[in-house]
């Protein structure tokens, strides 16, 4: 008996608001990450092991792990000429960088954040075109429209509203697409996180958020960070799926995501999928890792690597060979190469740039600006591009 009930106090039936509106049990992630990569058909059960079918996947996101891998180091490099004012490197994460490039139908649309420049490039964007904001260009170096990959984006997680903004106009529209959104874990604490999970479960928008979990934001514990019990349980409480995933497993993430988006684009709503991966490098060129971990906690990831478990996975199903290997190999260095020498030609940006693009049509102070400059320029003998055309 309750205090209330001894005290002979009205004790009201429950009103039916009184119960979830839903059963929140089949939106929780698993306990434990899915993987697909060594794992033998009775641990994974139906969802796991990958069949004969994913024989030409995995070469390819082999190949686009090595080309990615190279990738990262050489920008790396670039930063030290000079030729990049920063690079957020992903060497680490390049199993959720191949997967999410190379999972999307030709349709979808990615919004990746400014770690993801692979994952721009595993959907077949220009090397060079992706690197055009780092390298100090005004302008985004790629038609986003033509591309469907929206900008690189800085500010933290305000690309989310833009993706579920987008997935939703398609689905009003009647399009048949789905829209996969890339941020950090950091970037899950922001306030664009809550207002574009909410509106996409509420639309039930064909959107997919994959949170790259890589344990930190910039020198920022996950543990710091929110006291959720993983990423992917936050999915919860917006009333959608969360899904938890390897996400050094390249074959796994590509299930997980490709699942997602599928679900996505027939009208069954949006997913929250959180894949556990690890930073390698420092967060940028400019920032000491060493300060805010230790060596060893880096080392056991890096016995945990997505290539080595790429590789390992493929040698034991006989489907690669040195030869294999090294042509593999070969590819990525003269990507690399191209890369380097594409990015050592300078480009002499059209200073009248400036005004173009701000706004669609200039405000007077923007024409005063822009004839101020012009004026400037040619007093200084300078020709602008569009002249030296006529
Ligand atoms: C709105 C906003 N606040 C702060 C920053 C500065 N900032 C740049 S990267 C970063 C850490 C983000 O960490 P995370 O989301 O985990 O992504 P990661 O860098 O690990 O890929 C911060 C705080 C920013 N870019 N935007
Ligand atoms: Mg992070």
């Amino acid at each position: 008996m309750t205090v209330l009930e001894q005290l002979g106090a009205h004790v009201p039936v429950p009103p039916p608001s009184w119960r979830p509106r839903t059963d929140p049990a089949p939106l929780l992630p698993d306990a434990t990450p899915h993987r697909a990569l060594g794992v033998r058909d009775a641990e994974a059960g139906s969802a796991g092991r990958a069949g004969s079918g994913d024989e030409e996947l995995l070469l390819r996101l082999y190949a686009a792990v090595v080309h990615g891998r190279r990738y990262n180091e050489q920008a790396t490099a670039l930063t030290k000429q000079g030729r990049l004012a920063v690079y957020p490197s992903s060497t680490g994460q390049e199993a959720c960088q191949v997967a999410s490039g190379l999972v999307l139908r030709e349709r979808d649309w990615l919004f990746p954040s400014y770690r993801d420049t692979l994952a721009a490039v595993a959907r077949g964007l220009d090397p060079v075109e992706v690197l055009s904001l780092l390298r100090g260009d005004s302008h985004n170096g790629y038609d986003a429209r033509e591309q469907r990959v929206a900008p690189l984006c800085t500010p933290l997680a305000t690309q989310l509203p833009h993706a579920v903004g987008l997935a939703h106009a398609a689905r009003l529209k009647g399009d048949d697409l789905a829209v996969l959104a890339l941020v950090g874990d950091g970037g899950t604490s922001e306030g664009d996180f809550h207002e574009a999970l909410n509106f996409a479960a509420v639309w039930q928008a064909p959107v997919v958020v994959l949170v790259q979990n890589n344990g930190f934001a910039i020198s920022v514990p996950l543990s710091k960070q929110t006291a959720a019990p993983s990423l992917a349980h936050k999915a919860v409480g917006y009333g959608m799926p969360g899904r938890l995933v390897d996400g050094n497993d390249a074959l796994a993430v590509h299930e997980v995501l490709d699942e997602a988006l599928e679900r996505a684009r027939s009208g069954g709503g949006p997913t929250l999928v959180e894949a556990v991966t690890y930073r390698v490098e420092a967060h940028t060129n400019a920032d000491d890792a060493t300060r805010y971990r230790t060596a060893d906690e880096v080392e056991t990831w890096r016995a945990h690597d997505p290539l080595a478990l790429l590789e390992r996975e493929l040698r034991e199903r006989g489907l690669l060979d040195e030869e294999t290997a090294r042509r593999v190999r070969e590819e990525a260095e003269q990507k690399a190469a191209q890369l380097r020498e594409r990015m050592h030609q300078d480009v002499a940006p059209d200073p009248q740039e400036l005004f173009a693009h701000v706004y669609s049509e200039r405000t007077p102070q923007l024409r005063e600006q822009e004839a101020q400059l012009r004026a400037e320029l040619a007093a200084e003998g300078h020709r602008t591009a569009g002249e030296e055309q006529r």
